[in-house]
């Protein structure tokens, strides 16, 4: 295929008519987008040719690298067959049906919790707005119609539609929309390193920090929460890690106040964290769990949430008719896609390799960042890593944010051959599951290069204590 452009035409017409999510337009417009042509393994080029190594999957998606042929045949076989039929009126069709199967297999029953059902959407946040619907309708069918409140985190991101926003935690997102919409609520973060009291350990932090829930329900009244919603391991916020003994805290209060636990897993499902889905890995126990990018590995849109027997049961055999679906509820050709790419994950062992093998050799990569002068932490959970830039790394005291500092160095990535997120001075990677160790190797070296040009930077800026 013919991936040669012009680059100025195309960013002349981006800037005519695209406007970019999370984007100041003008400032875009001013510049002119990167153009991204083609992609191959974990890499991907752009229409000056630059090679890039995308440490980062796209956006979390793209589990199974790129280029691969497998998918685009599901695709199109799928697309001749039956490119679209609608999951309305009482019809369902093939590729829908044997994912939901397929996911209900994949997804590990913890204590008294399965996950027989799949609701699906095209989107992660779609299927937390799906979730929203789900959470409030069992409470009315439990005759708890008041129980509407859902607690999620500061800095905790569930996508951008009114529900997905609101849930979320991002201030800046909430602050342009009128958001969050009534009944939504939220509590810190469990980020040790900015949240912890002097001298606070780890796990004392971890349960401390849980404990936050209690008091916001206490606060809100335990007859009126509904649930409460967390990423595994928060990922656009940063990769934050939550100490170890802070899910087993969530869990006893959840328990102890009856209200139903959503897991959304949109980005550590799918053997981002050396699991198909994360609450394993964690060991909790939670009645939805939202997932979506890597369940087709981002080549087509995808979401969806695996509905745990405690509500299933209740919408099933209580509900009548749910009035909440999405035209492309169960659309065919991406379900076909998403079976296409389980078969290449189990073919290739991709969620083993994380547990067992490339997870652990990045875990020890990546912790010989914290050596370098410029991080303060530097920490991996499965396929996921994210380090603090710091001022100064004895106190651990922070760059003024006004600096940028992380995006300096992501600027330094780019200019390197390198895609590293930067979440204000956190920068963070999610690479393809399919990296060969001396591909971790290459993406090692550049991230030193690149930290090491950042160095230089606040040096000769003045920026270091
Ligand atoms: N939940 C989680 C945990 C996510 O990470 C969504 C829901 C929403 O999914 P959709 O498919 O509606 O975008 C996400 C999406 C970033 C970034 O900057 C992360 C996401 C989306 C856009 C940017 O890291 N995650």
């Amino acid at each position: 295929m013919n991936t040669v452009v012009d680059t100025q035409s195309i960013q002349a017409l981006d800037s005519a008519h695209f406007l970019h999510p999370f984007t100041d337009f003008k400032d875009l417009s001013s510049r002119g987008a990167r153009v991204m042509t083609r992609a191959q393994d974990i890499y991907v080029w752009d229409s000056e040719g630059k090679k890039v190594l995308d440490a980062m999957s796209g956006l979390w998606c793209v589990n199974v690298g790129y280029g691969r042929k497998e998918l685009a045949q599901a695709a199109y076989d799928q697309m001749l067959t039956l490119p679209y039929y609608n999951s309305f009126f009482q019809t369902t069709n093939v590729p829908a049906t044997q994912l939901a199967a397929k996911l209900a297999s994949l997804a590990p029953t913890v204590g008294d919790r399965s996950f027989e059902h799949v609701f699906y959407s095209s989107s992660g946040s779609e299927s937390n707005d799906s979730n929203v619907r789900m959470v409030r309708r069992y409470w009315d069918l439990l005759g708890q119609p008041v129980r509407k409140v859902i607690i999620g985190r500061v800095n905790g991101y569930h996508g951008s539609t009114m529900a997905g926003a609101s849930l979320g935690g991002m201030s800046g997102m909430h602050a342009q929309g009128d958001l969050p919409i009534p009944n939504i609520t939220h509590i810190e973060q469990p980020y040790h390193f900015e949240n912890a009291l002097p001298g606070e350990s780890i796990d004392d932090f971890g349960v401390r920090s849980a404990g936050w829930l209690e008091t916001k329900i206490l606060e809100i009244g335990p007859e009126k929460v509904a649930a409460f919603i967390a990423e595994p391991v928060q990922g656009a916020g940063g990769v934050i890690i939550p100490p170890s003994t802070y899910w087993p805290e969530i869990q006893r209060i959840v328990d102890k106040y009856g209200i139903l636990l959503i897991s959304d897993e949109v980005i550590c499902a799918f053997g981002r964290l050396g699991h198909w889905f994360a609450y394993e890995k964690f060991g909790y126990k939670p009645d939805l769990v939202t997932f979506a990018k890597a369940v087709t590995s981002g080549y087509i849109p995808l979401g969806g949430v695996m509905v745990g027997n405690r509500v299933a049961k209740v919408l099933i055999e209580q509900g009548g008719e749910f009035n909440h679906g999405y035209t492309y509820s169960g659309h065919p050709v991406a379900c076909a896609v998403a079976l296409a790419n389980i078969e290449i994950m189990e073919r290739e062992s991709l969620v083993a390799r994380v547990h067992d093998d490339i997870g652990p050799y990045l875990a020890k990569k990546f912790a010989e960042l914290s050596e370098h002068p410029l991080v303060g932490e530097a920490q991996t959970c499965g396929f996921v890593g994210g380090l603090v830039l710091v001022k100064n790394k004895t106190s651990l005291e922070k760059f003024d944010p006004n600096l940028s500092v992380g995006m300096v160095c992501r600027g330094h990535c780019f200019g390197n051959g390198l895609i590293m997120r930067a979440v204000g001075d956190r920068m963070i990677i999610a690479p393809p599951l399919t990296m060969t160790h001396s591909q971790i190797d290459e993406m090692m070296a550049l991230i030193v290069k690149c930290l090491d040009l950042t160095l230089v930077d606040a040096k000769n800026n003045g920026w270091l204590a």
